[in-house]
């Protein structure tokens, strides 16, 4: 559409305002918050093999891995573009161990803001894209500033989520219920420009995106199930990296998954700003995601940092996968028209 190509960001979420008369606009200000913080964030991995930005921090993060300094900066950047605003109670990160609270100078809002501020930063050393990915819950904690129950809540309950790909362009994806809508970074404008309205992912893919040196270490019905698309001679692609990996899932088509295994028995990836975000934006998309017996969206955290296992994708492959890998559907019966 014509439009589209004048469409910025803010326009659209005014747009989208227009639609819910009882908007405030509040959230709509965290919005351009992380659009901001996302111009930053690229700025310096435009700039990361040039400035000193590259290499480790010289600490861990909470599961001891190497935080890269650009993790480290990322993280920065988001949390002091959306403390301000009046707007967030409380955050999280899997850059902080504990909730992230609101300075006392600041006012507290409505909203409670997770995030993995950029993940897949093993990769910023080789120049392939990496993401930010977010995700907003209502407060629901009876006090004046957030705690860590507004952090807590399944996934359906998010208000909106989406995630940043910093790859030959930087895309901002976002949902917040009426369908997803992708934005591409006009760096001569410095805008946001709509170049993806309302995204549907292909009902059936022909893509596997999984870490398949891991085979041997997966369970068996997971084993049984990847044997059964091989079988229709699904292609592989695989980055390593979440956010280019489900970004190119979202547009072609395709199934990521990543299933536990004997070093990861509830799976690498996280709940709270990983995997809920996402499939929050793959539902609205048209897509699913699940823990291999349900939806990743119905899941009730308990902590922070937990794990998952993690399918999520194409609708037909990914309710097969659930339906397999939970023993509801037999491997003699063959690819079901019911999976879809
Ligand atoms: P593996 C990157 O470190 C990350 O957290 C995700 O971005 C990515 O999907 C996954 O880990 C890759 O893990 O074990 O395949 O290297």
């Amino acid at each position: 559409m014509l439009e589209d190509r004048v469409t910025s960001l803010d326009r659209f979420i005014i747009e989208q305002e227009r639609l819910y008369p009882e908007a405030t606009g509040r959230f709509s200000n965290i919005l351009y918050d992380i659009a901001l913080a996302a111009k930053v964030v690229t700025r310096e991995v435009r700039r990361a093999g040039i400035t000193d930005i590259l290499g480790r921090a010289g600490r861990a993060n909470v599961y001891g891995e190497d935080v890269t300094k650009l993790d480290a900066f990322a993280n920065n950047v988001f949390i002091h573009a959306t403390e301000h605003s009046g707007n967030v109670c409380i955050m999280a990160s899997e850059e902080n161990d504990g909730c992230v609270e609101i300075p006392p100078e600041y006012p507290t809002g409505s909203y409670a803001l997770l995030m993995d501020p950029l993940d897949g930063s093993s990769n910023i050393d080789v120049n392939v894209a990496i993401g930010t990915i977010f995700s907003f819950h209502r407060k629901i904690s009876k006090g004046p500033r957030g705690a860590v129950e507004d952090c807590l809540q399944p996934g359906r309950r998010q208000v909106a989520a989406g995630y940043v790909v910093y790859g030959s362009s930087t895309m901002l994806v976002y949902t917040t219920g009426s369908g997803v809508h992708g934005f591409t970074l006009d760096p001569t404008l410095g805008e946001f420009i709509l170049s993806h309205r309302n995204i549907r992912i292909p009902e059936r893919s022909t893509y596997i995106s999984a870490n398949e040196s891991n085979y041997p270490k997966w369970p068996e019905e997971v084993q049984s199930y990847v044997g059964h698309l091989r079988k229709r001679s699904y292609s592989s692609r695989y980055i390593g990296s979440l956010v280019a990996d489900f970004h190119r899932n979202l547009l072609k088509g395709g199934f990521f998954m990543y299933p536990p295994d004997q070093k990861s028995p509830t799976g690498k990836l996280r709940l709270l700003y990983e995997a809920a975000p996402l499939a929050f934006v793959i539902e609205q998309a048209g897509g699913y995601a699940s823990d291999g017996h349900g939806p990743i969206l119905d899941i009730q955290p308990t902590e922070l940092h937990q794990r998952v296992p993690l399918y999520i994708g194409s609708p037909f492959e990914t309710r097969e996968a659930e339906a397999w890998i939970s023993g509801r559907k037999r491997p003699d019966a063959g690819p079901s028209s019911s999976a879809g």
